[in-house]
C-alpha cells in the first residue's frame, strides 16, 4: 500500500509498482491538483476527513462510486458519479464537482479482478449492500442494483437456497486494460429491473451460470470510455 501511494503521489509516472487493489486519490481541484487524500476503504462521510463537497478530480484503480450525500445516498437520494479503470485519471463534470459526501469501492478489497458480486439495496448502487466472492444461500431480498467483478458469471435466484426463478448474469459490460497487461472485468447494472430481474427479489446467489435465463446488457452510458477505464454520471 505504501508503494502504491508513493506512485500515486508522483503521478502517472512510469513505474513498476502497480495497484491491483482498489485505491483512489481524490483532489480538490481539476487536473489532479489542490488538496488531496488517498482512500483505500469505504468512507460514509467525507466530512470526517475535511473533504465534504470538495472533490473535483480523482486518480484511481478499481471501481469507485462517488455519492452526493453521506452514507452512500442511503437516506437521501442524490447524484452518483462512477469511475472504473486501472490507473485512470478523471475530472468531475461541473454539476458533479464539489458534491461528493461519501465514496466506496466495488468488489474485493485486495484484488480488483477477483470474482465478486455486490447487490445494492437501492438502484444506482445506493444503500446497504450484500457482497460475496462465493455462493450465498440467503441474501435478504432487498436488491435493486448489481455490480459484478472478475470473469465468473453468477446466477441470482428469487428464493433462498438457489431455488425459484433464476437469472444468469455475466460481468461483461466493461473490460478495462492497464498498461502492464492487467485486465478488469465488470458487469454494471444500476437497476435490476432493466435486465428483467424483479425488484427486491434476489434471495440467493450461486457462482456460475445455472439458468437458461441469461441476462445481456449494454455498457452504461459513459462520459468517457477508454482502454484503461470509463466514467459517467447517474441521477435518480
Ligand atoms: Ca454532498
Amino acid at each position: 500500500m505504501k508503494a502504491v501511494a508513493l506512485l500515486l503521489l508522483v503521478g502517472v509516472a512510469v513505474g513498476t509498482v502497480r495497484a491491483s487493489s482498489p485505491v483512489t486519490q481524490v483532489f480538490s481541484e481539476a487536473g489532479l491538483s489542490g488538496i488531496n487524500h488517498i482512500f483505500d476503504s469505504y468512507v460514509s462521510d467525507l466530512g470526517s476527513y475535511g473533504f465534504d463537497n470538495m472533490l473535483r478530480s480523482v486518480f484511481q484503480t478499481g471501481m469507485w462510486i462517488y455519492y452526493e450525500n453521506v452514507s452512500y445516498n442511503s437516506y437521501q437520494p442524490g447524484k452518483v458519479y462512477w469511475v472504473h479503470g486501472i490507473e485512470i485519471a478523471a475530472a468531475f463534470p461541473v454539476a458533479y464537482s464539489d458534491m461528493c459526501s461519501s465514496l466506496k469501492y466495488v468488489g474485493s478489497p485486495s484484488e480488483i479482478n477477483y470474482d465478486t458480486w455486490t447487490v445494492y439495496e437501492g438502484t444506482l448502487f445506493t444503500g446497504s449492500e450484500s457482497y460475496g466472492s462465493s455462493s450465498h444461500s440467503n441474501t435478504q431480498k432487498r436488491g435493486s442494483s448489481i455490480i459484478l467483478t472478475g470473469t465468473s458469471p453468477w446466477t441470482f435466484y428469487d428464493e433462498e437456497d438457489w431455488a425459484g426463478r433464476s437469472w444468469c448474469v455475466f460481468p461483461n459490460t466493461d473490460v478495462d486494460q492497464g498498461d502492464g497487461g492487467e485486465v478488469f472485468n465488470l458487469g454494471i447494472y444500476p437497476d435490476v429491473q432493466e435486465i428483467g430481474i424483479t425488484d427486491n427479489s434476489i434471495a440467493s446467489v450461486k457462482k456460475g451460470c445455472w439458468s437458461k435465463n441469461v441476462v445481456k446488457a449494454e455498457p452504461l452510458k459513459a462520459e468517457h470510455r477508454g482502454r484503461n477505464g470509463a466514467w459517467g454520471v447517474l441521477e435518480p
